[in-house]
Parts: structure tokens; sequence; C-alpha cells
């Protein structure tokens, strides 16, 4: 036992991703499979989560963003993806709660990871986020809202903060502006 083999879901993730996603066992249990024909390894290195994002944006530069989303997704800071990571990031951008979601978002931003996402760091994701946007539809944007600044400058004001501020993850309001402003993009 002690030589597990790695194809083995281990109970204790198990039963930790069931009470989490409330996936069942079964859902959970094909995943798993599925996952491990895909990654062998059983892990997801940052180029080839790139590589899947690359497919669902073929006329945009959806690098940088899928660099923040790896780093939001990868909660113990290794490097890469494992399957709880995975199942759990799955959950969070389908069927998570929206508590879940607040928290993901938060993560994403908070790009140094620090606790704090500074207006440095909502630039820095508004600028990976427009890179997905493909460059004959930056025209249709909103005039407030058509280049990455624009869009930072809009997403910072909701939080009240002067430029020099930053927010915290105990700030609910701010979490939820957050949401309300980039959900559609953020949950593609
Ligand atoms: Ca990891
Ligand atoms: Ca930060």
């Amino acid at each position: 036992m002690g030589n597990a083999t790695s194809s083995a879901l281990s109970k204790e993730i198990l039963e930790d991703l069931k009470l989490t996603t409330k996936f069942t066992e079964q859902e959970i249990s094909q995943w798993y499979e599925n996952f491990q024909k895909q990654c062998p390894s059983g892990r997801i290195s940052p180029e080839e989560f790139e590589e899947i994002y690359g497919r669902f944006f073929p006329d945009s530069d959806p690098k940088s963003y899928a660099r923040h989303v790896f780093r939001s997704f990868d909660t113990n800071d290794d490097g890469t993806l494992d399957f709880k990571e995975y199942i759990i990031a799955l959950h969070m951008t389908s069927t998570g709660r929206t508590t879940r979601k607040l928290e993901w978002a938060f993560s994403l931003f908070d790009v140094d990871k620090n606790g704090y996402i500074t207006k440095a760091e909502v630039k820095e994701i508004c600028q990976a986020l427009f890179k997905l946007i493909p460059k004959e539809d930056h025209s249709k944007l909103p005039e407030d809202e058509n280049t990455p600044e624009k869009r930072a400058n809009k997403l910072w004001g909701y939080f009240e903060k002067k430029d020099n501020g930053r927010t915290c993850s105990g700030s609910a309001s701010a979490q939820r502006e957050i949401i309300s402003m980039e959900a559609p993009a953020i949950f593609l």
C-alpha cells in the first residue's frame, strides 16, 4: 500500500473533493481517468496549460492570461497543477458557488500572492485579458474600456481606493465588484 501506484486516486483526496465540490464519486473517478490519460505524469505544466487555452482562443494571444489563471489554480505554489487543483478549478469555473468564485477571482488578481490587490496588479490582469480579445474586435469595445488602462481605471474606481492604495481579501464588496465587472471574461 505504501507503494501505491499513481493511477489510484487516494481515498483522502476523493473524500475531500466530494466535500468541497459536491461532485459525485463517479464523476470524480471518471475525470480522474481522463486526467490520467491526457496527463500520465499526473501534473499539468504551465506550457501544457497554455496549449489548452490556445485551443479556445485561436485568434488571439491567451498566453499571459493563461499564465495568470495557472498561477491562481496552483494553490500549493509548486509550479504544476495536480488532479486536485485541476478539479477544483473545473468546479469553480463551471458550477462553483459564488463565494468560491470570489475567492478565486481574488487570487487571480493578487499576482504576487501577498493577500492584497494593487492597482498595478489590476492593470496587469486587464492587459492579459485584452490579449484574449481578437484585435479586430477592439473597436467594438465601449469608449471607457477600450484600452487595458481604461478598463483597469474603471475597475479600480469601484474599489474607491486611492491609486497607491490596495484592497485586502477581507473586502468582500470589492471582490464582488471584480466579479461583476470581469466575470464574462474570467469564466470563459
Ligand atoms: Ca500545484
Ligand atoms: Ca498582491
